[in-house]
């Protein structure tokens, strides 16, 4: 049996998909859509205190296609923390009309397949911000679960250590390239959610999300290992600019 990697966990993060519903925002009428946002508005900004604190990461997106319109994306110290944000968010007028269509749960994670220095947050800075980051504010997102592949003589788990860190530095070679266009975001997921990781990416040019994953898959961490879940891709939008947007949408004001 080959080893597992040490990993380092930091927070948990709760992508949460939403599909934006013009129908029944279309029926509630003025005073119900005028309240719904600045409740909506009043939690971003709770939201965003607790981020300038450093407890909390929150990002909100707005997506392309149809697989899903927004992308709340949360980022907590537990997993108690996610559950109780769930249970205060159901009730919220805003997401009780607008419903969930996909939901991701998964933990920051840093593999030591390379060495990341002193391996203690406390004491390692640059170490604290990637297990605990604040979200990059570029224009664009771009999420995908993945999996690495357990099939015949293409079993990622069953590969001695020394092929698995030979071709993760084949893997950050390839992103390194991207260093200062893409910063990705790794969450493991393992016995959390469907895939084993989250992977987020942040870039100012979203034309790089594409020719950064194309070029990983012919890298043999991709080529051989990598299994996709769905993609989304959007960008960043201000809670003023959401607002505008769904006021700006109404087909029906009563
Ligand atoms: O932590 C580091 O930055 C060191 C190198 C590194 C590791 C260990 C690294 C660099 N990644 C690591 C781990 Mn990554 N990454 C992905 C994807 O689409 C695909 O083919 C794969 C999806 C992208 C696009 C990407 C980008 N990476 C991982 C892991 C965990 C593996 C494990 O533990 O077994 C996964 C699943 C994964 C997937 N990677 C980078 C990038 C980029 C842009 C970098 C360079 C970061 C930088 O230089 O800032």
């Amino acid at each position: 049996m080959s080893e597992a990697p040490e990993t380092l966990e930091g927070w948990w993060i709760w992508h949460d998909f939403r599909r934006v519903d013009l129908d029944v925002w279309d029926r509630l009428g003025a005073g119900g859509r005028e309240a719904a946002l600045q409740s909506l508005g009043a939690r971003i900004r709770a939201f965003e205190a607790k981020n300038a604190r450093r407890e909390s990461s929150f990002g909100l997106y707005q997506l392309a296609g149809h697989k899903a319109d927004l992308l709340f994306m949360h980022l907590r110290p537990s997993l108690a923390d996610l559950v109780a944000l769930k249970a205060e968010l159901l009730p919220e007028p805003f997401f009780r009309i607008h419903p969930p269509v996909y939901s991701y749960i998964s933990v920051v994670e840093l593999s030591r397949y390379v060495a990341h220095g002193n391996p203690d947050p406390a004491t390692n800075p640059a170490l604290r911000e990637r297990l605990y980051p604040s979200l990059p504010e570029t224009t664009y997102v771009c999420f995908y679960p993945m999996s690495k592949r357990r099939q015949g003589d293409d079993n990622w788990y069953m590969l001695p250590r020394e092929e698995r860190v030979r071709m993760m530095r084949g893997h950050g070679g390839i992103g390194h390239q991207y260093h200062e266009r893409v910063t990705q975001i790794i969450s493991g997921s393992q016995g959390l959610d469907d895939w084993e990781w989250g992977v987020t990416l942040y870039a100012d040019d979203a034309i790089d999300f594409k020719k950064l994953v194309y070029e990983m898959r012919f890298d043999e961490a991709s080529a051989r290992f990598a299994e996709f879940g769905p993609f989304y891709v959007g960008r960043r939008i201000g809670f003023d600019s959401l607002s505008a947007w769904l006021l700006g949408s109404v087909t029906d004001a009563r």
